[in-house]
């Protein structure tokens, strides 16, 4: 899955609800994300010798959705060497059916988090986590609030009037992850050669780590993982 952006000026003009039926998938239209990252991931190339890390997540032999694959120990130089173009990076957390819609979203650090309330109860957004203590209070249907993620880490996301909801927001300090989608796809952008390690996480599965190497640039690494649920 793509990091899905949103231009500034169409967001603050009510994109959100101009383009309600797109959202009605969950998503900002993929077109545009897709257009996006591959604009950004062309533009880094020249920075860089870089290849492709991807693979399919399952569990059991199932699909596994919803798990964050992220490049472990990169260079610091490497983190850097490619910085969005992009002046803020946006995501959204929905309060839909009682429920936070996706229960795990992996952002770079410094991303705005909205946590728009599209059901017809109110809901109360808060974390107790090391890596962003806050508390949105209450809010009724039709509002949204915001948070910016600016510590790495991950971050419980809770609702003190609906103790079962619950969601993750995984705060990365660089761009290399990736969220499988639901047939255990995972693809992040481009991954610079070297040898580092996949980090594959997910709240109920747990951590998983695999070493590769990317030897040249322009090569396309194959990582398969299955993984097992924590009893
Ligand atoms: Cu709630």
């Amino acid at each position: 899955m793509r990091f899905t952006f949103v231009f500034p000026h169409l967001w603050e003009s009510g994109v959100r609800g101009k383009y309600a039926p797109f959202r009605a998938f969950g998503h900002t239209p993929s077109y545009l994300s897709w257009w996006f990252g591959d604009y950004f991931a062309s533009s880094a190339r020249g920075f860089f010798r870089a290849g492709t890390v991807k693979g399919t997540i399952t569990i059991g032999g199932s699909p596994a959705s919803g798990v964050v694959v992220s490049v472990e120990g990169l260079p610091n130089e490497s983190r850097k060497s490619k910085i969005s173009n992009i002046e803020s990076e946006r995501a959204v957390i929905d309060q839909r059916d009682k429920k936070f819609i996706p229960h795990v979203l992996p952002v770079r650090v410094g991303t705005r988090v909205n946590f728009p309330n599209i059901d017809d109860v109110w809901h109360n957004v808060f974390s107790t986590s090391e890596a962003k203590k806050f508390d949105l209070g209450l809010y009724p249907p039709g509002n949204d609030r915001n948070v910016t993620f600016d510590k790495p880490g991950v971050v419980r996301i809770l609702c003190n009037v609906h103790p079962h909801m619950e969601a993750y927001v995984v705060v990365k300090e660089h761009p290399y992850f990736a969220l499988s989608d639901t047939r255990g796809n995972y693809r992040p952008d481009e991954v610079p050669v070297g040898k580092f390690r996949l980090k594959f996480w997910q709240p109920e599965l747990g951590t998983k780590v695999e070493p590769f190497n990317m030897v040249r640039g322009g090569e396309v690494l194959s990582v398969n993982m299955n993984l097992k649920r924590m009893k």
